[in-house]
């Protein structure tokens, strides 16, 4: 089992795509094992894309997440990580395939519609970054026995 952090960024919010992204996520399996809504802080998504702070892109980055609420969720399931990027699609929207997420709902590079952790280690420090220990939760779910055999 994986978990992957996830944000619904503000243009997924403003255009009322959250419950049909959800959606998807749900229907390949994944977990929810935290979710929230809140105004990002604008340190902490400096923070989170720190690794981009020397790109172009990064200010405009760093104002389009903060531009409106967010939500966050951590999805886990076997292999996770991979399986909501590949969901996901390229990170631009006009050269994400048809079927992915981006594919399907977007048109842009930085309006991409959602975050996801892209490794075990960002996974982790991405978790801790957005949700304190108390709110992971782990349970069973009822249908996960028909969802994964192993
Ligand atoms: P990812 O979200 O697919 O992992 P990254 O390369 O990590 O993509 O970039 C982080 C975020 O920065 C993207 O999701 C997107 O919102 C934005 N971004 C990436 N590349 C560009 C760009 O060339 N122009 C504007 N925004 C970009
Ligand atoms: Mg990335």
């Amino acid at each position: 089992m994986e978990r992957t952090l996830i944000i619904f960024k503000p243009d997924a919010m403003n255009r009322m795509l959250v419950g049909r992204i959800l959606t998807r996520f749900e229907e390949k399996g994944l977990r929810l094992a935290a979710m929230k809504m809140q105004r990002s802080p604008r340190e902490q998504v400096e923070r989170h894309y720190a690794v981009h702070k020397d790109r172009p892109f990064y200010s405009a980055l760093v104002e389009f997440m903060t531009a409106g609420p967010v939500i966050l969720a951590v999805l886990e399931g076997p292999q996770a990580i991979a399986v909501v990027r590949n969901l996901l699609g390229a990170t631009d929207g006009l050269v994400a395939a048809a079927g992915t997420i981006r594919g399907d709902f977007g048109l842009d590079v930085q309006y991409n519609l959602v975050h996801a952790s892209d490794a075990p280690e960002t996974a982790s420090k991405e978790i801790e970054l957005f949700f304190k220990p108390e709110e992971l939760i782990t349970w069973d779910r009822a249908p996960d026995r028909w969802i994964v055999s192993r």
